[in-house]
């Protein structure tokens, strides 16, 4: 086969027309939604394939510029995640390879888990916002219940340029943003009567934590659930060190509450 190399010409407004033109109209789609996810880590990516193929229009909204969230440092930035039963029945269906590692204990390579979840993710529909910060909620004060997220650009707020934010509608958002549960402790400290009180993360404990969290996953107030270590630091439960099985057990998990919820079931 010949190789061609008669690349087309492109003008440099027609670019600029493509990639405005495009955007716009993906941010006014997001506009409303059914579901935000913050943060595209182990359990936000879980959560955001499961919601999406049960057919909720979810965006996930991710500060940096990367899928993966603490996955891609694993432990010490060794690339091996371990993995424990029953969460390989995600790996299995999201085609991830692992290697068994005696009873009930997997491995799989870190690199491969962020791409397979990002790319199940995809497949299933869900829409990426990132290099973007999710920094406050909207709420409504009938229930009270939280109906929106405040958005803004990472660079801004890097820069510390103190801009006003977009907003952007939804039924439901899911803080999946890791150890600082962010978006449920910025609800619990600008809208006390949501009653929300984050306990705080403990030290290790890593087989008690992974049952606990998988548990404690699910609705916070009305509209705001969380999942993954945000778990931990709202319910006060054990880190559990580098092993990941509880992430995407408990963002499967969210996702089935989310869609119980919201279809009123
Ligand atoms: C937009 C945001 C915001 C924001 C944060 O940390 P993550 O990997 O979160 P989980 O809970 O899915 O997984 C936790 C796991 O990685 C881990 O740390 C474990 C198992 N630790 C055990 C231990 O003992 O230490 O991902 C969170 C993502 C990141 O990509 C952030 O950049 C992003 O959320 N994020 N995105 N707006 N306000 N806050
Ligand atoms: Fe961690």
């Amino acid at each position: 086969m010949v190789e061609r190399e008669d690349i087309v010409e492109v003008d440099e407004a027609l670019i600029s027309q493509c990639i405005l033109e495009e955007s716009l109209e993906f941010l006014r789609d997001i506009i409303t939604t059914d579901l935000v996810i913050v943060g595209a880590g182990p359990s936000g990516l879980t959560a955001s394939i499961y919601a999406s193929r049960a057919g909720l229009k979810t965006v996930l909204i991710e500060r940096r510029l990367s899928f993966g969230g603490g996955m891609g440092g694993g432990a010490m930035h060794l690339p091996t995640l371990v993995i424990e039963e029953p969460a390989t029945e995600i790996l299995d269906d999201i085609g991830c390879r692992y290697k068994r590692r005696g009873e009930g204990v997997a491995t799989v390579d870190s690199s491969e888990l962020m791409i397979r979840l990002a790319n199940a993710a995809i497949d299933a529909g869900v829409r990426f916002l990132h290099g973007v910060t999710v920094d406050d909620i909207v709420f409504r004060e009938d229930g009270p219940r939280v109906a929106g997220v405040a958005i803004e650009w990472t660079a801004s707020q890097m820069a510390s340029l103190h801009t006003d934010p977009l907003f952007l509608k939804t039924s439901a958002v899911l803080d999946a943003t890791g150890h600082d549960a962010e978006i449920v402790s910025v609800a619990s400290r600008k809208v006390p009567e949501l009653n929300i009180l984050p306990v705080g993360e403990k030290s290790a404990s890593s087989s008690s934590s992974e049952r606990q969290v998988v548990e404690k996953t699910g609705r916070v107030a009305p509209g705001l659930y969380c999942a993954g270590m945000a778990v931990s630091e709202v319910h006060g439960l054990p880190r559990m060190g580098p092993i990941f099985g509880a992430m995407l057990l408990s963002g499967r998990k969210a996702a089935r509450i989310i869609i119980r919820d919201l279809r009123g079931e």
